[in-house]
């Protein structure tokens, strides 16, 4: 009987059994990876905010976004240098949550996440949806520390790490897909790590990745 199934690379892991994606290893480590300084942000002047195609923006002082419902998530997280890291604990407020907060326009289909100190990356607003994504308030049963984007960062586990804005502080909804900083730096537009979607040449060939192009 043949043992091979087609559908097995596709397959989510299940809960205990982590998987690799093509190309990674494991580490136990939390690695820092940071373009710049790490932002200070006084909790008093903290913002989150929803814009762009909405049909009246939302915004958040940090004593209500921490009133919010809150839950436990427990990820597999893949980042593009390759490094993988298993079952890493966060308390936080899912992005399912925060979406009914705004009523989002029809033309609304791609998003580009904006952090304190001028990070940007952006996103489908598909892969935001049902489950798949959180700002991550709590790491280990304790605040966020700076370094991995305290107080507050997107955690959207199923695509490389870098889409997971630290130091988060909102949310843009678009009609078209643009390029945030390691995008417009040639990385992927989607970042896939089970479709090892890594640089803008991984990409469906567009006129705008054809740069990226050998
Ligand atoms: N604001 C901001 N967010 C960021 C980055 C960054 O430089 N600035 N680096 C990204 C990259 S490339 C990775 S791999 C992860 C690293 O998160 P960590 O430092 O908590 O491991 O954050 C992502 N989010
Ligand atoms: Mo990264």
């Amino acid at each position: 009987m043949p043992f091979v199934n087609k559908g097995f690379h596709a397959r989510r892991p299940t809960d205990g059994a982590h998987k690799l994606p093509p190309g990674q290893y494991e580490t136990q480590d939390f690695p820092v990876l940071t373009a710049g300084p790490t932002p200070r942000i006084p909790l008093v002047n903290w913002e989150f905010r929803l814009e762009g195609l909405v049909e009246s923006p939302a915004k958040w002082t940090w004593n209500e976004f921490n009133a919010l419902p809150m839950q436990s998530f427990n990820p597999d997280i893949h980042c593009v240098t390759k490094w993988s890291k298993f079952n890493t604990k966060w308390r936080g407020v899912s992005l399912d949550t925060l979406l009914e907060h705004v009523q989002l326009k029809p033309e609304a289909k791609f998003v580009m996440a904006f952090s304190y100190g001028g990070y940007t990356t952006n996103l489908p607003l598909a892969d935001l949806r049902d489950g798949k994504a959180f700002i991550g308030l709590e790491y280990e049963g304790k605040p966020l520390a700076p370094e991995h984007g305290g107080p507050a960062r997107l955690v959207v586990p199923h695509l490389y790490f870098w889409k997971s804005a630290k130091w988060v502080q909102g949310l843009r909804f678009m009609a078209d897909d643009e390029p945030g900083f390691w995008e417009d730096n040639g990385y992927s537009m989607h970042g896939d790590p089970w479709k090892e979607e890594r640089y803008r040449a991984d990409d469906e060939p567009t006129l705008d990745n054809a740069r990226f192009r050998l």
